[in-house]
């Protein structure tokens, strides 16, 4: 893929927050995949080996350049647990992209993402949005339980586009946004600078939302 995204500097963000499109990106799957860990990656260039649990929603806002344009991903994390269930569902209401997201070493996960997925098609027109699966800990060699050739078979009937990623090592968190960007761009065909206000405003914003309105 080719290197489309590049970084903002500060100076090309403050000031201009408002008139910069937002895109929104949700993060779904099970509990402890990684969806804390690939935004941290993704965001910061971080990784923290401790499980640190998300409650409810967290948001935060990536600016980047995609083709010389200013963008920016307002990145939805969520909990996975039962209980933020019905609280996740209304997140992905007004979707750009979602990151749906399982744990390569825990095939219970995968199974769950065939849910999460006929969830999300009963809620929203599906063909509005961009997604794009993940399966996580790829560094994590001798510990991986889902087969790809099981994985790719769903996901080929389904016709949804899949990666593997480590946010331990590096790989492949910055192709994920790069083909949701695409896609989301494509799909839009840019929004005005104006296309929409968002309640998140300043640079690196993370905050913890109790609700997602
Ligand atoms: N080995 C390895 N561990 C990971 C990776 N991504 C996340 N983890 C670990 O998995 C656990 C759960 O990660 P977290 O991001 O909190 O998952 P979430 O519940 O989906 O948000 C943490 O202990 C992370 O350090 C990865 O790519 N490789
Ligand atoms: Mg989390």
């Amino acid at each position: 893929m080719s290197k489309k995204i590049t970084k903002l500097e500060t100076n090309e963000i403050e000031g201009y927050e408002d008139e910069i499109p937002k895109y929104k990106i949700v993060l779904l799957g099970d509990s402890n995949v990684g969806k804390t860990s690939l935004i941290v990656r993704y965001c910061s260039g971080a990784f923290k080996s401790e499980y640190i649990s998300t409650v409810g929603i967290d948001t935060q806002i990536k600016y980047i350049k995609y083709n010389n344009k200013k963008i920016g991903l307002e990145i939805w994390d969520t909990a996975g647990q039962e209980r933020f269930k019905s609280l996740t569902r209304s997140c992905y209401q007004g979707a750009d992209g979602i990151i749906l997201m399982y744990d390569l070493t825990q095939k219970k996960t995968f199974s769950n993402i065939k849910i999460w997925y006929n969830n999300i098609r009963d809620s929203i027109n599906i063909k509005k949005v961009a997604i794009i699966i993940v399966g996580n800990k790829l560094d994590m060699e001798d510990k991986i339980q889902v087969e790809g050739e099981v994985s790719d078979k769903f996901f080929k009937k389904e016709n949804l586009y899949s990666i593997q990623t480590s946010c331990k090592n590096d790989i492949n968190v910055d192709e994920v946004f790069e083909f949701l960007v695409e896609k989301i761009v494509k799909k839009n065909n840019y929004k005005n600078q104006n296309g929409r206000s968002s309640k998140l405003t300043s640079f690196s914003v993370s905050r913890k939302n109790k609700c997602c309105h």
